[in-house]
């Protein structure tokens, strides 16, 4: 899953793609190099960052999403709003990935039950403005994978079919760079649980001290094939289809 953040402030890439014509050449640039999936969002979830008005939101990203899909793109749009999302699903994309797992916009869960479509409910806690207080976990693998299964029932209960859901422990939304670690570690219990996996380590601030924030990113897509999970969100992409094959063999039964 390639990243298309068409925000000025996203973090790593804030701004470069914030034209509808630049974001739109770098979306056809990320499907050709070879991904799978383009998301894209209108709003940064940088930790701190302020919310965006969800007209400014759509206004950003409809036009991105008609031009992509019109292309053959498969298109995840990244809002935890119900009415972005409603907006880029009339517009062609045909998963609604949430960071809040449904919990920042009480319509979220309903829409997705009758639109039918594929759905990524995230780990979270708290909007970035607080998040960072909220990074307090005994054991941070099993409350957040708790804590995300939780919000799958309630995606259940909304009418959402279970084969619709992908989880994701949601990198950095609430958790420092040690809760980060102890999650991939025990990646192994989120493929367990029977439902997709998406896994975004890419250039987040636990991976990119050494400045070498894609190498670090590729490791971490190596190590998430090799666990079968389904999707890695990654701004770059070839040297992480490389890494993904590797993970991919590694993980083939004899
Ligand atoms: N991370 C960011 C934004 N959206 N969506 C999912 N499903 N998982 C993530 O880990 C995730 C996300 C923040 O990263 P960015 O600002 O670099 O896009």
């Amino acid at each position: 899953m390639g990243v298309l953040n068409v925000t000025p402030d996203s973090f790593s890439d804030g701004g470069r793609w914030f034209d509808v014509d630049a974001a739109v050449a770098h979306g056809r640039e990320l499907a050709a190099l070879g991904a799978a999936i383009v998301d894209v969002g209108g709003e940064s979830t940088r930790p701190g960052a302020g919310r965006v008005e969800a007209a400014e939101e759509i206004r950003r990203v409809v036009p991105v999403v008609e031009a992509l899909a019109a292309d053959g793109v498969t298109v995840s749009i990244d809002t935890m709003r119900a009415a972005t999302a409603r907006a880029a699903l009339a517009a062609g994309a045909v998963i609604v990935n949430d960071v809040s797992g449904g919990l920042a916009d009480d319509e979220m869960l309903p829409l997705v039950a009758r639109s039918d479509v594929d759905v990524v409910l995230q780990h979270w806690r708290g909007h970035s403005d607080v998040m960072e207080s909220l990074a307090r976990y005994h054991d941070a693998p099993s409350q957040v994978l708790a804590e995300t299964l939780a919000r799958r029932d309630a995606a259940l209960a909304a009418g959402v079919d279970a084969a619709r859901i992908i989880i994701d422990p949601g990198l950095g939304f609430a958790k420092g760079a040690e809760h980060n670690w102890q999650i991939l570690r025990r990646l192994g219990e989120w493929v367990g649980s029977g439902h997709r996996v998406l896994v975004g380590a890419s250039r987040k601030r636990f991976l990119a001290a050494t400045g070498q924030a894609d190498v670090a990113t590729a490791a971490i897509s190596t190590w998430c094939a090799a666990h079968r999970v389904w999707a890695v969100r990654t701004h770059e992409i070839p040297m992480q289809v490389e890494a993904v094959r590797v993970g991919t063999q590694l993980a083939s039964p004899q």
